[in-house]
């Protein structure tokens, strides 16, 4: 017997190959026990969940429902967001394929949405363009999408309806195709989808009609220190699926430790000759660029490499100060703003290092707990953490470097060793 991705997610069945727990809660039921819920899945979706699914008559079925809900993008900052299934993004779509879907797509909005499956080739009438393809989905409707899933890899989906306002706030979502047949080798398989909002200080409501000075930079939702750890082994065959569909901007996303292949966008996958070793992928606006590498041991940040990108919050309008002589300056202001301190004359790290209070509802510019003191780093910001051997799929903690192997501060003897002299 052959068992196909298809067979695995329909049934339940445990795969020949080896993928990372693949099967989740497959094992513990026989086949027959549960024969129309599959809740297998083979993806990882840091801060995320996969959409569950049923099967009826071959049919795969899926349920959306557009609506408004509380998110929180970190630890201080909840934001009143719209999105589907009680999160943003929304839930990933897995399937396989060559599967037929059934995707109901109830609004709780109140206005008027649609569902367009970015990158999926569909009949014209499912493409879920409100007013070309189909009449929008009015507030407490539900319409049912239906297609066959012509072919594998990583798509997206979002409102093709006030795409401004709702796609600001939160309404998108990715879509993982699996080929029929599966690589014969462990692969961990993960799904990071990027956006970015403004969410003005003190406010809970991202503004949809932001063009720039973004300030909320998320993977899945999660501006760092919020974002989950992306976790393998040594040796496994790394997938990250990246997805964008933020307003606005292109992430150059950037990979410590490793170089990667990107061996597929939403268009199809690029052929092996095609292929050149990266360690920056540039995930444009409306694309998925998926990237494949061998994992090495280690804490190997993951990030977008425009530096305003990887920092929450911050302000674009203060003065500049780094280098500004401010003597006296902090006791006559005080006279009239007690407590006041000027800050970021000697560059913006102290504002990371000093636990300062912030304005109801917001989040530190930068900065995270790191084994060696505060990571300087916010927004689109992650870690993907290997080791030797894990023992779960939860948090390893931080990574343990062989003696010696560490910066550290340079010794007498080191320096006049080798000739340096310092002035
Ligand atoms: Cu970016």
């Amino acid at each position: 017997m052959t068992i196909s991705r298809r067979t695995v997610l329909g049934t339940g069945l445990v795969l020949a190959a080896k993928p990372w727990r693949a099967i989740p809660n497959a094992a513990a039921a026989p086949a027959s026990a549960q024969p129309a819920v599959a809740r297998a899945s083979s993806i990882v979706v840091p801060n995320g969940s996969v959409l569950p699914s049923t099967i009826r008559d071959g049919v795969r079925i899926f349920h959306l429902r557009a609506e408004e809900l509380d998110h929180e993008i970190a630890p201080g900052l909840k934001i009143k967001a719209w999105g589907y299934n009680g999160s943003t993004p929304g839930p990933v779509i897995e399937a396989v394929e060559g599967e037929r879907v059934r995707i109901y797509v109830t609004n709780a909005l109140p206005e008027r949405t649609s569902v367009h499956w970015h990158g999926l080739f569909v009949p014209h009438g499912m493409d879920g363009v409100a007013g070309l393809t189909q009449p929008p989905i009015e507030p407490g409707k539900t319409f049912r999408y239906e297609f066959v899933l012509d072919r594998a890899g990583t798509f997206m989906y979002h409102p093709h309806a006030d795409e401004m306002t709702q796609i600001a706030l939160g309404m998108m979502g990715m879509i993982v195709v699996h080929p029929r047949k599966q690589a014969r080798e462990r692969v961990r398989d993960f799904c990071l989808m990027s956006h970015e909002m403004s969410v003005h200080i003190g406010t809970a409501r991202p503004d949809p009609l932001a063009m720039n000075d973004f300030n909320v930079l998320t993977f899945n939702g999660k501006a760092f220190p919020a974002t989950a750890p992306l976790v393998a082994e040594t040796g496994d065959r790394i997938r990250i699926r990246l997805a964008n569909l933020g307003p606005m901007d292109h992430h150059p996303i950037h990979l410590h430790g490793h170089a990667f292949e990107v061996v597929a966008t939403d268009g199809g996958p690029i052929p092996t000759s095609a292929r050149i070793l990266e360690t920056t992928v540039l995930v444009p606006v409306g694309t998925t660029r998926t990237v494949e590498f061998v994992g090495k041991a280690g804490d190997w940040a993951l990030h977008c490499h425009m530096t305003h990108h990887a920092m929450n919050q911050m302000g674009h309008d203060a003065a500049n100060l780094v280098g500004v002589n401010t003597k006296g300056l902090d006791q006559r202001i005080a006279r009239i703003a007690p407590g006041y301190m000027t800050m970021g004359t000697n560059g913006m790290s102290e504002m990371a290092h000093m636990q300062m209070e912030q304005p109801r509802n917001s989040i530190s510019m930068v900065g995270g707990k790191g084994p060696h003191g505060v990571i300087d780093m916010g927004s689109m910001f992650t870690i993907v953490k290997v080791r030797d051997k894990l023992a779960g799929d939860g948090d390893p903690g931080w990574y343990q470097a062989p003696a010696g192997t560490t910066a550290t501060e340079a010794t007498a003897d080191e320096l006049s060793r080798d000739g340096i002299k310092v002035t």
